[in-house]
C-alpha cells in the first residue's frame, strides 16, 4: 500500500463540493468540441497521461543574489524534499517524477532513498551536477570553471562528479544526466573562446564515456550568470554543437529562461527535434532575463507555441522523439507547493490546448499561404478553456480537482512546520 500524504478523504471531501459543476462544465466543452469532431474523453486520457517533473531543489522557497525569505515549514534534507514531491503529485496526480541536484541532495544510502522514493509512489528523473561551486574543503577550485577550467585538476574534479552523479543515478532507477555548468568569463579577453569550448568538449566526452548504454546526457545552455560577459554554452547553437560532437546518446535541453529576450523558443524546439536532439525542457517564464518566475505566468501564448511544435511532432510520429519534461523555477514569494502545482497544470494546460489545433485545416492554410486563418486555426485551440478537462483527469485519477483549495484545507503546512524548525539554507531554492 502506498502512502499518501495528503489523507484521500480530504480530497474526496473537496471534490464532493465541486464535482456536480464539473460534470456540468465537462459535458458542455465536449459538446462543444464534438462540433469539431473532437471525443473529449480522449483528450482527458491524453490529460492523465501527461508528467511532468518537479525539481527537488522547487520545494524549498528561492532567493535571488541579495537576499532569501525561507517560507515556514521548508523541507531540510532530500527526504522532507521527497515528502512535499509528493503531496504535489497526491494532488495533480501529474508530478510522479523528481529530479534530484548533487551534492545539494546526496545521501549516504542510498537504497534508503529509493525505498523512501517507492514508499511514496515516486520515481526519480533526470540527475543534475553540480560544479558551479565548490564543497566545502574542495581541493581545486571551480572558481575559473569546471569542465573547461585552465587547470586539469579542477576538471578532472568535474568529470569525476558528473561520473558519480552518474552512479548515484543508476542506484534511484534514473535514466539521465543533465549537464550545466558555470563556466564562463566576466571580462573581454579573459578567455580563449575556442581553447575553453575544446577543452570543455574533451571533459564532457570523458562524461558521455560514463554513460550506461540505455542513458542520455542532456546539455543546458544558458546565456548568463554567474558568467556575466560569456558562458560555454550560451545558446541552442554551442548546445547543439557539443551534442552533435559527442553522439547520439547527448541531446541539448531547453530551459525556457536560459535565451535573450524575446528570442522564438518554438522555432529551436522545432530545429532541435528535426535533429533528433531535443532532450527535454525545463519550464518556467521570464520578464527580463531568466528570472525563473511560474510557469506560463507571463507568456502562456509562448508554452502553448512551444507544446504546438511538440504534438505537431507527436502527431507526425517522429522518430526518437521522448522529451523529458520538467519544472526548473524559483519560488520567492509563494508556497513552492502551491507554485509547483499550478505550474504543472499550466504545463499541461498548453499541451491539452494544443492537441485541440486542427492540424489537417492548419496544413492546408499553411498550404495555401492563408496566414491570417492559419494564425486563427492556433488561437482558437489557444483560447479554449480546456479546464474541465485538466479537472476532471485529476478527479478520474483519484488527485484533487481544485489542488491549490485542497491544499490550503489539509493544513498541510503548517503541521510540517511545526516538526521542521525555520532553516537559514540548506541548497533548496536557489536555482
Ligand atoms: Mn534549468
Amino acid at each position: 500500500m502506498q502512502q499518501q500524504r495528503i489523507d484521500k478523504a480530504i480530497i474526496a471531501e473537496q471534490n464532493a463540493k465541486l464535482e456536480a459543476n464539473l460534470q456540468e462544465d465537462y459535458q458542455a466543452l465536449g459538446n462543444k468540441l464534438a462540433r469539431d469532431n473532437i471525443n473529449i474523453d480522449e483528450i482527458t486520457s491524453a490529460a492523465e497521461k501527461f508528467q511532468i517533473a518537479v525539481p527537488s531543489w522547487g520545494t524549498g522557497t528561492g532567493g535571488t543574489r541579495f537576499a532569501r525569505f525561507p517560507g515556514e515549514g521548508e523541507p531540510r534534507n532530500i527526504f522532507e524534499k521527497l515528502e512535499d514531491s509528493a503531496v504535489i503529485n497526491d494532488l495533480t496526480q501529474a508530478t510522479e517524477r523528481v529530479s534530484p541536484h548533487f551534492p545539494w541532495d546526496k545521501v549516504d544510502d542510498f537504497s534508503e532513498l529509493k525505498d523512501a522514493s517507492d514508499a511514496l509512489n515516486l520515481k526519480w528523473d533526470s540527475i543534475n551536477s553540480n560544479t558551479f561551486q565548490d564543497q566545502p574543503g574542495q581541493e581545486h577550485s571551480f572558481k575559473y570553471g569546471s569542465l573547461s577550467n585552465t587547470s586539469k585538476d579542477s576538471r578532472d574534479l568535474a568529470i569525476a562528479h558528473n561520473l558519480e552523479c552518474i552512479e548515484w543515478g543508476q542506484m534511484l532507477g534514473s535514466k539521465t544526466l543533465t549537464v550545466w555548468v558555470g563556466d564562463g568569463s566576466n571580462h573581454p579577453g579573459q578567455q580563449h573562446f575556442q581553447h575553453a569550448f575544446e577543452r570543455y568538449l574533451e571533459s564532457m566526452k570523458e562524461i558521455y564515456a560514463g554513460l550506461p548504454s540505455d542513458w542520455e546526457m542532456h546539455i543546458e545552455h544558458k546565456m548568463f550568470e554567474p558568467a556575466f560577459y560569456s558562458t560555454i554554452i550560451q545558446d541552442w547553437g554551442s548546445n547543439i554543437l557539443a551534442a552533435m560532437e559527442l553522439g547520439p546518446q547527448a541531446k541539448s535541453l531547453v530551459d525556457l529562461g536560459h535565451h535573450a529576450p524575446n528570442v522564438n523558443i518554438e522555432m529551436i524546439v522545432s530545429r532541435l527535434i528535426q535533429f533528433k536532439k531535443l532532450g527535454g525542457f525545463h519550464f518556467n517564464d521570464s520578464k527580463y532575463g531568466d528570472d525563473d518566475l511560474d510557469s506560463g505566468s507571463l507568456h502562456p501564448y509562448q508554452q502553448f507555441l512551444i507544446f504546438n511544435e511538440l504534438v505537431d511532432a507527436e502527431h507526425r510520429n517522429q522518430a526518437e522523439f521522448n522529451p523529458n519534461y520538467m519544472l526548473d523555477q524559483s519560488h520567492n514569494v509563494t508556497d513552492p507547493i502551491e507554485s509547483l502545482m499550478n505550474s504543472a497544470a499550466s504545463v499541461q494546460r498548453s499541451y491539452i490546448a494544443a492537441l485541440l489545433v486542427d492540424r489537417n485545416a492548419l496544413t492546408q492554410y499553411q498550404a495555401d499561404n492563408d496566414a491570417l486563418m492559419a494564425s486563427n486555426t492556433l488561437k482558437k485551440a489557444f483560447t479554449t478553456d480546456v479546464s474541465p478537462i485538466l479537472e476532471m483527469a485529476r478527479l478520474r485519477k483519484g488527485g484533487a480537482i481544485d489542488p491549490i483549495a485542497t491544499y490550503r484545507a489539509s493544513g498541510y503546512r503548517s503541521a510540517v512546520a511545526k516538526v521542521r524548525p525555520n532553516s537559514g539554507g540548506n541548497g533548496s531554492g536557489i536555482v
